[in-house]
């Protein structure tokens, strides 16, 4: 079984960008790295987004740099360390990608990821990330309400559940060779979760799409829940009746609820929720319930018992 470690790193653990950009030169050569620009990212990872609107949901609190965002990773398909998606994405195809939607619906559709970004109209949106390992970050995503397009496939009356799959690519994806988790990765929603305005399909970050560790070309964003409910490099997305089974609830019940709220007063059973560490900064903050979205997200749990449907 798979534990996952104790949540207290310091900043030193992250890799410094020299190191990360001599990885990039190594990998793309030093031509295409200084055409890609300032973002360090490779020119074919890196593309502007047109963003038509943009929201700040993190209040005076800094985004974290793209450094951090992309250099301190949770994806397992690519290893288990922090450092491990930056140093083994670099040539995860996510050209041509193609996305399923289906199950309860009335018009299931199949998208590549090129008629999704044209679709639908891109936004900025500046959220918070707790994971629930205790360190946070505040990240500008670009992406769309996962509403918009669930909307266009006309949900049935059955569609109570929403689940999100990562591709499966064990050739691609070395960490699915091991068996850390019952790949492929799956997480789910419940229906009124998926439809919160909150609930978004990101597509990039920082103005430009996804780079590779951070789940291209296309993933989950809930702001409110812990951040492994938010399925990277998704190809299927399902509507149906029943709750789903989900990854991190398969490998371990006991510590990973369906729901996953972010909230200070459930500890994980080996470490403390109060509080976390914010990926860049020195002092420890406070951890506010639903992450600092309780306005927007509270009433979907109205008289539910949070201790236990954690
Ligand atoms: N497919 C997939 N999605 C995933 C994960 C993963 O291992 N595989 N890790 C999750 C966890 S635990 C977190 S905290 C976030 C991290 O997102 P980030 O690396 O972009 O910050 O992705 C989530 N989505
Ligand atoms: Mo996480």
């Amino acid at each position: 079984m798979l534990i996952r470690s104790a949540p207290d790193l310091r900043d030193c653990d992250v890799t410094d960008r020299g190191l990360y950009l001599r990885r990039r030169e190594f990998i793309y050569g030093a031509g295409a790295l200084a055409a890609a620009g300032t973002l360090g990212l490779s020119a074919a990872e890196a593309a502007p987004l047109k963003v038509a609107k943009k929201t700040n949901l993190a209040g005076d609190e800094k985004p974290t740099s793209l450094k951090n965002i992309t250099s301190y990773n949770n994806f397992y398909e690519f290893g288990t360390g922090k450092e491990d998606p930056a140093a083994n994405a670099g040539s995860f195809k996510t050209r041509p990608w193609t996305v399923v939607v289906d199950g309860e619906c009335m018009k299931p559709m199949r998208f590549s990821i090129d008629d999704l970004t044209k679709r639908y109209p891109l936004e900025e949106r500046i959220y918070r990330m707790r994971c629930v390992e205790a360190w946070s970050m505040v990240i500008p995503w670009v992406g769309f309400p996962l509403a918009s397009l669930l909307n266009d496939v006309q949900p049935t009356a059955k569609a109570k559940f929403v689940t999100f799959e990562t591709l499966n690519d064990p050739k691609q994806m070395p960490g699915q060779r091991d068996r850390t988790l019952d790949w492929p990765y799956r997480e789910g929603l419940r229906i009124d979760e998926a439809t919160n305005p909150l609930t978004l399909l990101a597509v990039g970050m920082y103005g430009e799409t996804m780079p590779n560790q951070n789940g291209a070309p296309i993933r989950l964003v809930t702001p409110w829940k812990y951040g492994f409910k938010s399925a990277k490099s998704i190809v299927h997305i399902r509507l149906q009746e029943r709750q789903p089974a989900t990854s991190w609830n398969l490998a371990n019940a006991h510590e990973y609820g369906f729901y996953s709220n972010v909230n200070p007063e459930v500890d994980h059973p080996r470490w403390s929720q109060a509080s976390e560490r914010r990926i860049g900064e020195f002092f420890r903050r406070k951890t506010l319930p639903f992450n600092g979205y309780a306005d927007q997200v509270a009433s979907l749990y109205r008289g539910m018992d949070l201790q236990k449907n954690f």
